[in-house]
């Protein structure tokens, strides 16, 4: 019932979304690391299941209170719902009270049923032959152990419990399903918007990748990160489905002389930039997986901002925060000076030559090169709200993690695999860097305790993405560690010193142990 009156209200009001959710909320930065570690990107799976489980166990408890308390049971329902809908209302996408209303239908649907079947297994009205009732203790079936009323077990309807048990759980099955793909028709419209947009030609393309940034070795990361296979990091538990033809971002806040509010259309008519920009996670380990390339396509956010009457902090303009807020309620404090210093920060409508995957923000996000993506790179975003640093503390600062958190230069060796057992001879050892609008200079190799070795480096296409790079390693037999580092434009070496990802992101050298046989 929840699940249906989810569908009708908003699939992130239901109960189970809700609870995940606002979980999700509360959980310490360091949980949330650990979440992110163990799982990765099937966090948000093994939460729902989680909370599945939890619920299961606690229906079979209330179950069984039922038998000997019923209304007591029926109350126990009642308090989940309570749970669901004060998760759904606190949520900070929460629309209103509406949000509790799949929550109460649930709990209320619940309750009645557990209240209903519990009565089967009370005694028949007749009054039972006290000396024809059979041993309690021989009695088959789901027995109420202590009864309240002993003299009356034999009184009990076990085909009618039975029959209302199974015909409740069917019809829930079936509603629940229903829900489901209720769910799913309220996100066409979405999709259909999403399908009828054509991206125009960029007014200012991209040059094309050069040839030599991409190496042809076996196991290298490949350049340009396919949509399907770029890595998703957000706390939404269902990705959001925004109709781009309802889309609207407001732009507001301190120093905005002109606050302004533009539609998906406005955007389009305005000169689409296109940039390949390499996206980084602060929640990404040394050697991890949460850093991709794509090539973005979008409007020009320094020049929208300009246009609204925002001036950098360094030329006197108030507001030094740009906080971009979800229509999940996310927010993401980025920097206004980087986003004006005339680096290519901009509101992307595209991906890898298509309209903005819903998983990946769709219809419009922010990109700005340099900066880990909880500071920059709001997904499904519809408010820029111009503020200071001191006056307001995003969704992740709120969580223990830093304020300003531009990149740190990384490297990562792709190939050979940890423990992998190459053969003696020449084996290709080779990866990515990066330094997010530095640039990427050096790539050095150190087999061993031994002295760094140059790598060799592809072409760089520009300095806000990564560089890939090999090393023909002349492979002794036995056991070794492979390490890397790389040294950005600016002159400096990535650093050895071991970081965790809280509060700014991990640093330290990528090293890989191989069995060379
Ligand atoms: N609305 C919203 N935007 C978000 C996030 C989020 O949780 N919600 N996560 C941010 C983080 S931490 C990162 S690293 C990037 C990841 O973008 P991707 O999932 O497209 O790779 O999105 C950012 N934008
Ligand atoms: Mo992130």
């Amino acid at each position: 019932m929840a699940q249906l009156a989810a569908a009708g209200v908003r699939p992130q009001a239901g109960p189970v979304i809700a609870v995940g959710g606002a979980a999700i909320d509360r959980t310490p930065a360091a949980v949330k690391d650990w979440a992110i570690r163990h799982f990765g990107t099937d966090d948000k799976l093994v939460l729902r299941l989680g909370i599945l489980a939890v619920l299961a166990l606690l229906a079979v408890a209330l179950g069984m209170l039922a038998t000997r308390h019923r209304r007591l049971g029926a109350a126990g329902v009642l308090s989940f719902g309570l749970i669901g809908a004060l998760a759904a209302t606190g949520r900070p996408d929460s629309v209103g009270p509406t949000d509790a209303l799949p929550s109460v239908a649930g709990a209320l649907a619940g309750a009645l049923l557990l209240y209903t079947l519990t009565g089967s297994l009370r005694p028949a009205p007749a009054l039972p032959e006290p000396d024809t009732r059979p041993d309690p203790g021989t009695e088959s079936g789901p027995q109420p152990e202590p009864d309240p009323h002993p003299e009356a077990s034999q009184g009990w309807d076990r085909r009618g419990f039975v029959l209302k048990a199974t015909t409740a759980a069917a019809a829930s099955a079936a509603v629940g399903l229903a829900g489901r793909s209720l769910s799913g028709v309220r996100g066409r419209d979405a999709a259909l918007s999403r399908e009828r947009i054509a991206l125009p030609r960029p007014g200012s393309p991209a040059r094309p990748v050069p040839a030599r940034a991409g190496l042809r070795v076996d196991g290298v990361s490949p350049f340009t990160t396919p949509n399907r296979d770029f890595y998703r990091v957000d706390t939404a538990l269902v990705v959001p489905k925004v109709d781009a033809t309802r889309w609207r971002l407001r732009v507001h806040g301190a120093g905005v002389r002109r606050p302004a509010t533009y539609s998906f259309d406005d955007l389009l008519r305005r000169e689409l930039i296109e940039r390949d920009i390499t996206l980084t996670c602060v929640s990404n380990e040394v050697g991890g997986p949460y850093v991709g390339n794509a090539r973005w396509t979008g409007v020009r956010l320094a020049d929208l901002l300009t246009e609204c009457g925002v001036r950098p902090p360094s030329t006197g303009g108030p507001a030094d925060q740009l906080v971009a807020r979800s229509v999940d309620g996310m927010t993401l404090g980025t920097p206004v000076e980087e986003v004006l210093d005339g680096r290519d920060a901009m509101l992307a409508l595209g991906m890898n030559g298509e309209p903005l995957p819903f998983a990946h923000g769709f219809p419009v996000r922010m990109v700005v090169p340099g900066l880990y993506g909880y500071v920059s790179a709001c997904k499904w975003i519809e408010d820029i709200e111009l503020t200071t640093f001191a006056a307001y503390d995003s969704y992740w600062v709120k969580r223990g993690w830093a304020k300003r958190a531009p990149i740190k230069t990384g490297s990562r060796i792709d190939t050979p695999k940890p423990f992998a057992r190459p053969a003696t001879g020449t084996v290709m050892v080779a990866g990515v860097a990066w330094a997010q609008h530095r640039g990427i200079d050096r790539v050095e190799v150190r087999v061993d305790d031994g002295p760094w070795q140059q790598a060799h480096l592809a072409a760089e296409d520009t300095r806000d993405t990564w560089r890939q790079w090999s090393f023909p390693w002349q492979a002794a037999k036995g056991g070794h560690t492979l390490t890397v580092r790389a040294t950005d434009r600016t002159g400096r070496v990535q650093t050895e010193q071991r970081a965790r990802t809280i509060p700014d992101g991990a640093s330290g050298w990528h090293s890989v142990v191989v069995t060379v046989e």
